[in-house]
């Protein structure tokens, strides 16, 4: 079955478990993305295989939340336990790209698997340990039926409606009743503190707290309140700009500029004023089909200006709808504005964001260590892993420098001879050749993943010199750690060891140091122009 049968399978379903309005409309396929039967037989196959993983995960998380409950019930507790079930923190996620991705790394990179490399080399894997998998925009499209859009949409239900349900034995008696007031996530803790009858503090540790945003969902758990109106009146929604407001049963929102799986998109500049907006008349229809907002434009208006309230009640301004360059916008974190690190003992764990950052820049490393009698074995310094990341590590004794690019290639500086016994200085040079990340606050992706050369050297003496075409421009993997000494997570070459391939000799001092590109007066305006150019 395809993901279009599918939808429409999921849609009829809905309609018969009554968890969607019987008069509930299907919202038309997108102009975006293939039909199933528009795909070749390759592409169905690859496609197939990215559901059929989905499906399994599906399958074990059900399973793993059965135990969960399962474990309540064998302590004799199940009755007098609340349990809130909300299938997913988002809509369905769309960043696998219109065709899916062995590596969620490598398609927040820009990279593109295309599907001949998928089946070629991943199928088989897909779904293990040698995969980050993502599957195709199309199954996700399915999985937000009956709504329009995914993840990262907050304009759109299919962005951010999920199914809820909320079961506690001895006090809720209409067990498998529907509800459909509308609520939001934020409501929750509204919820539990007035089940549990626990009041929020005013104060901790002697701060007065802001007051809790959301309002109980208890009163829609008893049968007479099932048709009760909601106790929610109003709330906004925003990501990237593109933004939603529901009161009282309308819903009016902007529509998303460009998909979300298009990452390189150029935002408007005018964020204000660009987006079109739509009108949804939500008591009449549930799943945004009928825009209303050419006939009906005092009532536009009057959400808009609901939306703005809301938004700057709650902190939503200025709204950004820069992508890229708010990705690697600098955070408060240990590293930021250091260029020089210095380690002088084994280290792990250290997240991305407290790291060196070594993406669009020139860096270097120096490694004093001892090589103990019998030879050196082990990492000096690592960050990421098996879909993204460089280690710096002896084998066999020799030094070995390697750049795992997103997964699909790996460039490898080696020294021809193992190091003796004793102290040894090494040291990996790298000349970056672009502007690095600064074109971003342009909107401008040139300055990110150009070449760059790596030069290994033994102390002092050069044992290997490469030149790298492509580095890796936005981001490594960032569930792995940046570590000194031993790896944790995955390798970042598994034909060269295990973790944690600790360093079996002494590690004296690590000391990194950025050099990274600075944009002269010139470049700067250069990039004003392109933006400038692309806004029009
Ligand atoms: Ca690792």
């Amino acid at each position: 079955m395809g993901w279009n049968q599918l939808r429409e399978q999921i849609f009829a379903n809905q309609k018969k478990l009554g968890v969607i309005p019987a008069d509930a409309v299907l919202t038309p396929w997108p102009d975006e993305l293939k039909k199933w039967d528009a795909l070749t037989a390759d592409e169905k196959k690859m496609f197939e295989r990215q559901v059929e993983v989905y499906a399994a995960y599906l399958a074990y998380t059900d399973y793993e939340i059965g135990r969960v409950i399962q474990a309540v019930q064998d302590t004799g507790k199940l009755d007098h336990t609340l349990v809130i079930y909300i299938s997913g923190d988002n809509g369905s996620s769309a960043e696998g790209s219109p065709v899916g991705t062995p590596n969620e790394v490598a398609q927040f990179n820009s990279v593109e698997v295309p599907v001949a490399d998928q089946l070629k080399y991943f199928y088989d894997a897909w779904g293990s340990e040698r995969t980050y998998n993502h599957m195709a925009v199309g199954w996700t499209w399915a999985f937000s039926t009956p709504y329009k859009w995914t993840k990262q949409v907050a304009s759109h239900f299919g962005g951010t409606r999920n199914g809820m349900a909320i079961a506690w034995p001895a006090r809720i008696k209409d067990a498998g009743g529907i509800r459909n007031q509308f609520h939001h996530v934020i409501d929750v803790v509204p919820a539990i503190l007035e089940a549990t009858g626990v009041a929020a503090p005013a104060t901790v540790a002697g701060i007065s707290q802001k007051p809790i945003e959301g309002v109980s969902m208890v009163y829609t758990w008893d049968k007479a309140n099932a048709a009760a109106p909601s106790a929610r009146k109003t709330q906004y929604f925003e990501m990237f700009g593109n933004r939603g407001i529901y009161h009282d049963g309308w819903y009016a929102n902007t529509r998303p500029i460009s998909p979300p799986w298009n990452l390189g998109a150029t935002p408007p500049t005018d964020v204000m004023n660009a987006y079109t907006w739509e009108l949804y008349d939500l008591s009449k229809d549930w799943t945004q089909a009928n825009d209303l907002a050419a006939s009906n434009p005092a009532k536009l208006k009057e959400m808009q200006e609901i939306f703005l309230q809301e938004a700057a009640k709650y902190q939503v301004f200025p709204l950004d709808n820069s992508l890229a360059s708010r990705m690697v916008a600098p955070r408060p974190s240990l590293a930021a504005g250091r260029t020089e690190f210095t380690y002088l003992r084994p280290l792990t764990g250290i997240p991305m964001g407290d790291a060196p950052q070594l993406l669009g820049t020139s860096y270097r490393i120096r490694a004093e260590i001892e090589v103990p009698q019998g030879g050196g074995e082990g990492i000096l310094a690592t960050q990421g892993g098996r879909f993204g990341g460089w280690g710096f590590y002896l084998l066999k004794g020799k030094p070995v420098y390697v750049w795992n690019l997103l997964d699909l290639k790996r460039v490898r500086w080696e020294g021809a001879e193992a190091l003796a016994p004793g102290k040894h200085v090494l040291e990996f040079e790298f000349k970056y050749d672009g502007l690095g990340f600064a074109t971003l606050a342009f909107n401008n992706t040139s300055g990110v993943g150009r070449s760059g050369t790596g030069v290994l050297k033994v102390d002092g003496k050069v044992v290997a010199t490469q030149k790298m075409e492509r580095t890796i421009p936005i981001t490594l993997q960032w569930d792995e750690t940046f570590d000194v000494g031993s790896d944790t997570g995955t390798p970042v070459e598994d034909r060269d060891y295990k973790v944690p391939f600790r360093f079996n000799g002494r590690l004296v001092k690590l000391t990194l140091s950025l050099d990274r590109p600075k944009l002269t007066p010139a470049d700067e305006q250069r990039l004003m122009r392109t933006a400038k150019r692309n806004s029009e």
